[in-house]
């Protein structure tokens, strides 16, 4: 018996997919994108702009991947796209110091507090893996604390109890990590200071560092509870431990100023991504003035990169960061409200647990009755639940992240009608998973796009 899908024709992302997986490990560059938490197959993107990707096949979503962060101001803005091609006109690199790295680290030290000097790098995994290194020169010690759900990239320090893809595909803790190099990274409960004292009570003075997500957006969103950040100052202060705080996704996100400036706790050494390149690869990690001088050929910490601070990634981050503005981020806040709000709607009206953690323009709609307040509540999700709710979004032309741990994001590009768009496909999908209560009014068919 010839099933009906066999007798569909291939859509091109299917073809594509299948030629994909033929010369790269899972078809992608990146696991989560494969879309194994979410069943089905990866529509294969052609092109995108403001809000939305186009497919292969013509399809159109409105886009809460957003690149997984970088694109605050979201897809191809004109000007930028004229600003990267007048660069390349210029040279795509050149392997020497150019005007455009200076002004971006002048933007970056102006607006992130703490950082008094900045190295860029070209991916955030680079940037958490120097700032370890540089902590454990300062302080001659080997052992980091992370936190369990916590991502910090794909260094092998870092693959312990990791969040983001690691948590997703199942494998918190990556095969290929050397045994010595798991040993020298000790796991944390997020929001639970006593949990790192307890680690500071037993290595005492064998910690080098502790590198934390202000704001976790690798379980999906968990903001910092009251007193958790200063609570980590306090203690790295008393231990002379380096506090590294992982602004990859906060970074010019919560505020212009990142998660620090919003909370008000200064870290030692900061990690920035995503919106600090526009969308283009551009990394950084900068911080106290005694600690960065120790960076080659400043100091002895040796780290060099081939394409760091290339003149495409530093027109688009120049380009990002100076069009960050007050009256963006109240728009940003308006719209992640606007979304937060309808989406724990639509789950009240059709009687499935959800609990929607918010910071600012980026959120995490959890299958699960909460709170979510760490890595334990989190993974404590319905993933099955999420996934058909997934299914169901992309159907009516909306693209979420294919994971429950990871972020939604949200760009100056969406606009209210997206929203509203978007809330109306999510009480249908929702109404899919647990048909809506008797009483209440019967879904009306239309298909939001
Ligand atoms: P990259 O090496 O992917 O540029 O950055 C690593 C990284 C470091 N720190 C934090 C807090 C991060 O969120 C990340 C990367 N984020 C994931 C998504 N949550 C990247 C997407 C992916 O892995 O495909």
């Amino acid at each position: 018996m010839i099933s009906f899908a066999a007798l569909m024709p291939a859509s091109e992302s299917t073809r594509l997919f299948n030629r994909a997986r033929r010369v790269l490990p899972g078809g992608v560059n990146s696991p989560v994108r494969a879309f194994a938490a979410v069943g089905g197959r990866p529509p294969f993107v052609e092109r995108a702009r403001g809000a939305r990707l186009y497919d292969a096949d013509g399809q159109s979503y409105i886009d809460y991947v957003m690149s997984w962060g970088p694109l605050i101001h979201g897809h191809a803005p004109p000007e930028l796209t004229r600003a990267l091609r007048s660069a390349a006109g210029r040279g795509t690199s050149f392997g020497a110091p150019t005007a455009l790295e200076v002004d971006l680290a002048r933007i970056v030290c102006r607006l992130v507090p703490s950082i008094a000097l900045v190295r860029f790098v070209n991916s955030g995994t680079e940037a958490t893996m120097s700032a370890i290194r540089v902590a454990r020169a300062a302080t001659g010690r080997d052992r980091i604390v992370k936190f369990a759900g916590c991502y910090h990239g794909h260094g092998d320090a870092f693959l312990v109890q990791a969040g983001s893809g690691a948590t997703t595909l199942g494998v918190p803790t990556s095969p290929g990590v050397a045994r010595a190099t798991a040993a020298d990274t000790l796991i944390a409960a997020y929001n639970d200071v006593e949990s790192v004292e307890r680690l500071c009570r037993t290595h005492r003075e064998r910690i080098a560092a502790v590198i934390v997500e202000p704001i976790a957006g690798n379980m999906g969103v968990v903001p910092p509870a009251p007193g958790f950040l200063e609570g980590l100052r306090d203690l790295c202060d008393r231990h002379g431990i380096v506090l590294i705080f992982d602004e990859v996704i906060s970074g010019f996100r919560a505020s212009r100023g990142g998660a620090q400036a919003v909370y008000g706790v200064m870290p030692d050494l900061t990690c920035l991504g995503k919106i600090i390149g526009g969308g283009l690869p551009v990394g950084a990690y900068g911080g106290r003035g005694d600690l960065m001088e120790r960076v080659s050929p400043a100091g002895p910490v040796y780290q060099a990169g081939t394409l760091s601070g290339n003149p495409l990634a530093m027109t688009a981050g120049v380009w990002s960061l100076s069009r960050l503005s007050a009256p963006l981020y109240r728009r940003l806040d308006k719209l992640g409200r606007r979304l937060a709000e309808g989406l724990r709607t639509a789950a009240l009206e059709t009687g499935v647990a959800l609990t929607v953690n918010t910071a600012g323009s980026v959120l995490t709609p959890f299958f699960t009755a909460g709170p979510v307040t760490d890595y334990a509540s989190a993974t404590a999700a319905d993933t099955e639940a999420y996934a058909a709710f997934f299914r169901g979004m992309l159907r009516r032309g909306v693209h979420p992240p294919p994971s429950q741990f990871e972020g939604w994001f949200l760009s100056d590009a969406h606009t209210e009608r997206d929203v509203d768009r978007t809330v109306r496909a999510a009480r249908q999908s929702l109404a899919e998973i647990r048909p809506a209560p008797r009483e209440s009014a019967p879904q009306r068919p239309e298909t939001p796009r």
